[in-house]
C-alpha cells in the first residue's frame, strides 16, 4: 500500500484530497491544527489514516511527527504540501505586518522545512510531491499582495525542484487552482461568512473535490510521466484587464 502525507488535511482540498486517496487504495497521514478534525477522518477512514497534529511553521512539531510516524507510514511516496491560506483583501499599503508574515511563514516556510525533511524518503521510494500553489501567483488581483507572492515562490520552487530532482525518479508537479468554495475566505475575512458567500454565489466555484481528483490523477499517473504544472478554474472565472488610474 502506498503512503500519502497532506498537509491541511483539516478542510477544504486537503480533506478532499485524504478521501480520494483513500478511496484509490492509499494510506494518508493526515496533518493539520485541529485535532478533533483529524479524529474525525480517523473515525471516518479507520486504520488507513494517521492523524499528525502541529501547526507547519513550528519546525520541531513537525520534525517530532515525522520522525515519530509509525513504522507502517513511514516510507512516503507522496507529499501533498497543500496547507496554506491568504489573510486579507485589502491593498499592501493598509496591509498588516503580522498577516504577512503569517503567510509567508505558512505558505513558504513551512512548505520548505516539511519538504527539505521528507526528500531523503522521497527519495529512496521514488516517490512524488505535489505542490498546490494558486492562479494568484501567476495573475496579480488587488489585495493579493503577499498572498500572491507567496504562490509564485510555490510555482517556481516547484519547477526548480523537478530541475534538482532530474534523474533521482521523484517526480514534482504544480497544481495552480481558481476560486475553489473552501473556508478558504472565511479565513481570509476573519470569518465573514456573509463575504465568503458573496464571492461563491452565482459562481459555480470549483469543489475542494474537483481538485482532490486532480491530485488523484497526477498521483496515479505511470511512473514515467511528470505533470509538470496545471493551472485550472471554474469556467465563470478569468483574466481581468490591466487598471489605469486617471488624475
Ligand atoms: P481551507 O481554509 O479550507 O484549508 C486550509 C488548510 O490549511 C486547513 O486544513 C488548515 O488546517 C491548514 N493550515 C493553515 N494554516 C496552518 C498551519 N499554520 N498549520 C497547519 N495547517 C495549517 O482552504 P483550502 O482548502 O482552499 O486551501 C488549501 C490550499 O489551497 C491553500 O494552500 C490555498 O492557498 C490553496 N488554494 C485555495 C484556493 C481557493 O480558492 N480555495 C485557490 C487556490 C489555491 P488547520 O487550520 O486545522 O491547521
Ligand atoms: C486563491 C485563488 O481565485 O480566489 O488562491 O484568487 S482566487
Amino acid at each position: 500500500m502506498k503512503t500519502a502525507i497532506v498537509t491541511g488535511a483539516t478542510s477544504g482540498i486537503g480533506a478532499a484530497t485524504v478521501a480520494a486517496l483513500i478511496g484509490a487504495g492509499w494510506q494518508v497521514v493526515a496533518t493539520g491544527r485541529r485535532a478533533e478534525r483529524l479524529e474525525r477522518l480517523r473515525d471516518e477512514h479507520g486504520e488507513a489514516v494517521h492523524p499528525a497534529v502541529f501547526d507547519v511553521r513550528d519546525e520541531a512539531a513537525m520534525a517530532a511527527a515525522i520522525d515519530a510516524l509509525p513504522d507502517r507510514f513511514a516510507a512516503v511516496d507522496l507529499l501533498v504540501n497543500n496547507a496554506g491560506l491568504a489573510l486579507g483583501t485589502g491593498p499592501a499599503q493598509k496591509a498588516d505586518l503580522t498577516q504577512w508574515r503569517t503567510m509567508v511563514d505558512t505558505n513558504v516556510t513551512a512548505l520548505l522545512a516539511l519538504t527539505h525533511r521528507l526528500l531523503p524518503r522521497l527519495i529512496e521510494r521514488r516517490g512524488a510531491i505535489i505542490n498546490i500553489a494558486s492562479v494568484a501567483g501567476s495573475y496579480p488581483y488587488p489585495g493579493g499582495n503577499v498572498y500572491a507572492g507567496t504562490k509564485a515562490f510555490v510555482q517556481q520552487f516547484t519547477l526548480a525542484l523537478r530541475s534538482d530532482l532530474h534523474g533521482t525518479g521523484v517526480r514534482a508537479s504544480l497544481i495552480d487552482p481558481g476560486m475553489v468554495e473552501t473556508e478558504f475566505t472565511l479565513v481570509r475575512t476573519g470569518g465573514d461568512q456573509g463575504a465568503s458567500d458573496a464571492l461563491y454565489q452565482g459562481a459555480t466555484p470549483m469543489t475542494a473535490e474537483d481538485i482532490a481528483a486532480t491530485v488523484l490523477w497526477i498521483a496515479g499517473l505511470p511512473p514515467h510521466l511528470n505533470v509538470n504544472r496545471l493551472e485550472i478554474m471554474p469556467v465563470s472565472q478569468s483574466f481581468a484587464g490591466f487598471q489605469v488610474a486617471r488624475g
